[in-house]
């Protein structure tokens, strides 16, 4: 099919709570969505990159360009099969992918509305439920770190992720490990330590932890590899792995032995699916990370994650953690045993709240065929 008209939009939402990683502070997101119209359907892709370079070299306003002046144009241009088309498409701009994922995904979604199955069957997916876990961000103090970790454990979520960083590690552990002994534990330390510190994460073998992820630079495999020789702990990637390829040096060398897969950080469905299949022929569990999206890409990752190697708890917790109000109908919700049902509808499965959207808008610009 063609693409007939492509809508630009940024949004601004602030978080229900702040969310504080080694790399910042998140109070509120500028968030780029795009919507596609194609023969009298429409859809919707959400683009993850920050306000700042910070997690990745991408962010809202370059994504914003490109996405103008080079993607959307390409995709207006194209005769497309399907999301499998968007690949070719865009190869000759290079990296660029959360700008990309979001185009692509719009298409995979348009894809299945047209074609009347659910996104997750269209990928490949298999499960009719997810496992959720959450990533909780470095808070205040450890007392209230505990009442969050218990709120979430109430909740039922399945899998507790500590974002860590020197000076809120071994003593944030310690605490959690004495009132939780048997919980399923992660850190993610978002490329927070150095070779220097190798003793010192050596030393949370003790904690019995499911994972840590990306402890070293975003861009490493080989230090990683270095490092998990030296761990009985497996080692996670996150920011290092941004295709297929990557993926496949990252588990030949044995920089880490879990996959976290992002659609927006490996550029959209087929990348992610690529990664997801070639660890599955490697016996390397994955899981889906989360960059604290609206319900459009939550929904994208809900459907992802029903991919069968989607076999550890990932990051796609309820809209309720992030929004007081979400921008789809219904809301992203977690059942009491942390799991999400994947939707059986066609498309992804969730309303779009245009008014919403229309009242959160700040910046809009429509490109056509
Ligand atoms: O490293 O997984 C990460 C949020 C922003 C940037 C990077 C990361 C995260 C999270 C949040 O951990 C996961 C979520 O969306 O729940
Ligand atoms: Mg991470």
């Amino acid at each position: 099919f063609k693409i007939d008209a492509i809508h630009l939009r940024e949004i601004n939402l602030p978080l229900a709570h702040p969310f504080e990683t080694s790399f910042g502070l998140t109070t509120g997101r500028r968030i780029l969505l795009v919507e596609l119209e194609s023969d009298g359907l429409t859809a919707w892709g959400e683009c993850v990159a920050g306000e700042h370079p910070y997690f990745s070299d991408e962010m809202i306003d370059t994504a914003w360009i490109i996405t103008e002046s080079e993607l959307a144009p390409r995709l207006l241009d194209a005769e497309l099969e399907g999301g499998g088309s968007c690949p070719e498409i865009f190869r000759q701009v290079r990296g660029h992918r959360m700008a990309k994922a979001a185009l692509e995904n719009a298409v995979w979604d348009l894809e299945a509305q047209s074609e009347r199955v659910p996104l997750a069957q269209l990928l490949g997916g298999t499960r009719t439920v997810i496992a959720c876990g959450v990533s909780i961000g470095i808070q205040p103090s450890i007392e209230q770190l505990m009442d969050n970790i218990a709120t979430e454990l109430a909740a039922g979520y399945q899998r507790i992720k500590l974002k860590c960083k020197p000076g809120w590690d071994t003593r944030v552990f310690e605490a959690v490990r004495a009132r939780w002994p048997e919980i399923t534990l992660s850190c993610d330390a978002n490329s927070a330590y150095r070779m220097r510190d190798f003793d010192h994460i050596a030393s949370w073998d003790q904690f019995d932890l499911l994972m840590i992820e990306q402890p070293l630079w975003y861009d490493d495999f080989y230090f990683h590899s270095m490092l998990q020789k030296r761990l009985e702990t497996d080692l996670c990637l996150d920011e290092s792995i941004r295709n297929r390829r990557d993926a496949l040096a990252a588990i030949d060398m044995e920089s880490c032995r879990i996959i976290n897969i992002k659609v927006g950080r490996v550029g959209g469905f087929s990348e992610a699916i690529a990664v997801h299949n070639a660890a599955a022929e490697r016996g390397i569990p994955v899981w889906c990370g989360g960059m604290l999206e609206t319900g459009i890409g939550r929904a994208h990752n809900i459907a992802l994650s029903s991919l069968s190697n989607f076999s550890l708890p990932g990051d796609v917790s309820s809209s309720s953690r992030y929004w007081s109000q979400d921008i789809i109908e219904p809301e992203v919700t977690v059942n009491k045993k942390g799991e999400i049902v994947v939707p059986t509808s066609t498309g992804s499965g969730y309303n779009i709240h245009r008014e919403r959207i229309e009242a959160l808008t700040v910046r809009r610009q429509t490109l056509r065929a």
